[in-house]
């Protein structure tokens, strides 16, 4: 029979967001298989199915917010579970029965149980800097059971700063991120990995700084020329106690290359408990989830590519790490994180450059009768209530182009030695977002025509504008497409978005003169300019492949045969 899957009890926390997806209607699941995975600022959760059966829908996707006892899905119970998803039907949601364990928000984190002790009767007690010793303990975590500290992100002696991650504890079923609740210096770590605590357990005792002593403790996070404001006067005073930061800074810099902090991992409980068994450090997986979430999938990758050998991108390259700046040095500055979608693009970005040997092939392609007759399409497209712009014209034109170049809708083995030659023609579409860069991926845009792919472009770059787009949005692409041309400019090397091997960049039409045999004639021209993966195709290819698909967006006609 069919039945709802609910949202648990989730604590306090409402409005919880959906961000992964983990099954699809007609997927067998068990009553303790996840089906989505919500997370608030400081935690995620999967929720079970909570019985066997077969799902039949779901009824929110990733990005939607959440709260306790909201419908996920809808699943067809399974013969022997039938009975066992009556009584859960009669009873309490199961999972909130059998699992109350709580996604905390950041408020809730915020509120931990911060005692101020006295004030620190070290030697340095005598500087007058307001240090005071704090215990963070484990804050409301419901009535989760068996919570286990998984990851101690300090040690004695670190700064921190409010809100970075400490300690990392997980439940059956969530995983939590306990931050500083202040800024300053770890004195002593109470947990070690593995050590099971409780609401009040004591995890940290942490100096923190007072007035004075922030900013001289923020010197390390470049504020010491703050110092310079009438509070900090006694700068002779303070100089001593700010020895430490400029270490502690460095620090980042000695860790690999491309591992990143560890308060930056984003990844749910049972990729955690998963990278835990097979020894895998997360700081050192690239994520492929929405946002740059690490998904198991990451992290099996991670383990395949170290087993064969094959080389990852920064280790042992010896690429030297960039030096970090005090730029408050030279004037006024403003700190502000990157979202979590420019964060995960700036990484597949590094990855895709640090991988691949670029090279960009730019031509120009004369288009004016292509604009000529896009121009006569304005009416009917305003009757369909599209926009057409040039872009379906290209995407269609490419999709031609690389059906007679089929290396170019490829990609190389981890080896570099075999092609994977694809027989879809699925096209990743680069949209400019206010959080960041994302890449919708167009199906089977060769089957499509240009009305189709018009209305399929809008609807993508809104879904990507609105956060609606789903992991299977953004999975599968074979070749993509980055378009500026309403922004502007000649010409630009764009970053192949790997696995694939090439991306076309578009730039802005305009009109130049052209030698026509007699005369220069004023054509309208568009800028194109291919990047594409040195490794699995020569200049003399790339060349060809510009240029046919020049010939093709000159007379569009070409499309038809
Ligand atoms: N030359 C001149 N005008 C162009 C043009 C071009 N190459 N491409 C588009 N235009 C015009 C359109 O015709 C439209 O004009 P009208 O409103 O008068 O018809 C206007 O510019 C706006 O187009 P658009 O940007 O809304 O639509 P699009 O189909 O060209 O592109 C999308 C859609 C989602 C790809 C685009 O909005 C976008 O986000 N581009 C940014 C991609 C990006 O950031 N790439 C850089 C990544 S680094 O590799």
């Amino acid at each position: 029979m069919s039945q709802e899957i609910r949202i648990p009890d989730i604590g306090d926390a409402e409005d919880v967001e959906v961000v992964e997806i983990l099954v699809s209607a007609g997927d067998q699941v068990g009553a303790d298989d996840p089906v989505i995975v919500i997370e608030s600022d400081k935690a995620s959760m999967e929720v079970p199915a909570g019985v066997a059966g077969t799902i039949e829908s779901l009824t929110v996707s990733v990005g939607d917010k959440v709260s306790e006892g909201q419908v996920i899905a809808r699943l067809a119970s399974s013969d022997e579970a039938g009975a066992e998803g009556e009584k859960a039907e009669t009873a309490e949601p199961p999972e909130a029965r059998k699992r109350p364990a709580k996604a905390e928000t950041a408020d809730e984190a915020e509120a931990a149980p911060a005692a101020a002790a006295e004030p620190a009767e070290d030697g340095a007690g005598a500087q007058p800097t307001e240090e005071r010793e704090i215990d963070i303990a484990v804050p409301n975590i419901g009535e989760a059971e068996n919570v286990e500290v998984i990851e101690v992100a300090v040690k004695p002696g670190d700064h921190v700063d409010e809100n970075d991650v400490l300690v990392v504890v997980e439940s059956d079923k969530a995983s939590m991120e306990i931050p500083a609740t202040q800024a300053g210096t770890i004195k002593e770590v109470h947990v070690a990995v593995g050590t099971q605590v409780e609401e009040g357990t004591k995890l940290v005792t942490l100096l923190a700084a007072g007035r004075a002593a922030s900013s001289s403790v923020g010197a390390a996070s470049g504020r010491e020329q703050k110092d310079s404001r009438p509070e900090a006067a006694p700068t002779g005073a303070a100089a001593p106690k700010e020895k430490a930061a400029p270490k502690e800074k460095a620090a980042p810099a000695a860790a690999p290359p491309h591992a990143r902090p560890r308060s930056d991992i984003y990844a749910g409980p049972a990729v955690r408990r998963l990278a835990r068994e097979l020894g895998v450090d997360l700081a050192q997986v690239n994520g492929t989830g929405n946002r740059g979430r690490i998904v198991k999938d990451d992290v099996k990758a991670f383990v395949k590519e170290r087993m064969s050998g094959a080389a990852t991108p920064a280790a042992g390259a010896g690429i030297p790490p960039l030096p970090v700046v005090d730029f408050s040095k030279f004037g006024e500055i403003e700190e502000q994180p990157l979202s979590r979608t420019r964060a995960a693009g700036a990484q597949n970005l590094h990855r895709a450059w640090l991988n691949i040997p670029h090279v960009t092939q730019h031509d120009e392609v004369d288009v004016t009768d292509l604009e000529d007759f896009r121009a006569s399409l304005k009416a009917e497209a305003e009757q369909r209530g599209v926009k057409l712009t040039p872009l379906p014209f290209i995407i269609k034109a490419c999709c031609q182009v690389l059906k007679e170049f089929p290396t170019f809708n490829a990609s190389l083995d981890a080896e570099a030695k075999t092609f994977i030659l694809k027989r879809y023609y699925h096209i990743g579409m680069a949209v400019d977002t206010p959080d960041g860069l994302v890449v919708p991926v167009i199906r089977d845009a060769d089957r499509k025509g240009i009305w189709e792919l018009s209305e399929e472009i809008v609807e993508l770059a809104d879904k990507a504008r609105n956060k609606k787009l789903s992991m299977d949005d953004m999975r599968g692409g074979s070749f993509s497409v980055s378009s500026l041309g309403a922004i502007g400019g000649t010409g630009f090397t764009p970053i192949i978005n790997a696995p694939e091997v090439a991306i076309l960049g578009v730039s802005r039409v305009t009109v130049r003169p052209v030698w026509r045999g007699e005369a220069f004639v004023p054509r309208k021209m568009l800028p194109l300019s291919l990047s594409y993966d040195h490794r699995a195709i020569n200049g003399a290819e790339a060349g060809r492949f510009v240029t046919r698909l020049g010939e093709i967006l000159s007379d569009i006609r070409r499309l038809a045969l």
